[in-house]
């Protein structure tokens, strides 16, 4: 199995609700060593950078106010980003998440545990979680400079 590195956000819905650490400790049971961590306040831009593989979905607009808190209501626009290293850091960190829609994630994933629609349908699942190696790369390298990385 190759070493990589992936990207986990946590979303505002997962830090409002005090789910931050209970996350972390979940990817270190994983196996998974963090390499870099930082509050960002998520621009307009950087949001849509994100997610621009699903811009032409109907739910892109509710997924950008979602991801810089609008949503939820917040002032600011803070996300915590953690960058992950390991073997099979990518799969390790999407099994430790679950699947996208809360209602169909495994018990015991966190999104499974934790997470939950909204009655407007907004999806609540915690985390983000890059999902394969080329979206991996890219979001790292989005969300960090090289020298917020550790070396490995
Ligand atoms: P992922 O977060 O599991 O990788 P993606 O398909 O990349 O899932 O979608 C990104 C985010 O968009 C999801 O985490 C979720 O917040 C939102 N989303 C995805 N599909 C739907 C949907 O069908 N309805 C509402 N929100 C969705
Ligand atoms: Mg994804």
């Amino acid at each position: 199995m190759a070493v990589e590195q992936t990207l986990i956000l946590i979303k505002p819905d997962g830090s409002h609700r005090r789910l931050t650490g209970l996350v972390i400790d979940r990817l270190d049971a994983a196996g998974l060593e963090m390499v870099g961590a930082k509050m960002v306040s998520v621009t307009e831009k950087l949001a849509r950078e994100h997610y621009r593989a699903l811009s032409d979905k109907p739910f892109f607009p509710n997924l950008i106010r979602y991801i810089r808190g609008e949503f939820h209501g917040f002032k600011d626009h803070r996300v915590l980003a953690l960058a992950y290293r390991g073997e099979n850091a990518i799969g390790k960190a999407r099994a430790a998440a679950g699947a996208t829609n809360p209602e169909h994630a495994a018990p015991g994933t966190i999104r499974g545990s934790f997470g939950r629609i909204t009655t407007a349908g907004q999806f609540e699942n915690v985390l983000h979680a890059s999902s394969d190696e080329a979206d991996a790369e890219r979001e790292v390298r989005l969300w960090f400079k090289p020298d917020e990385l550790l070396e490995g």
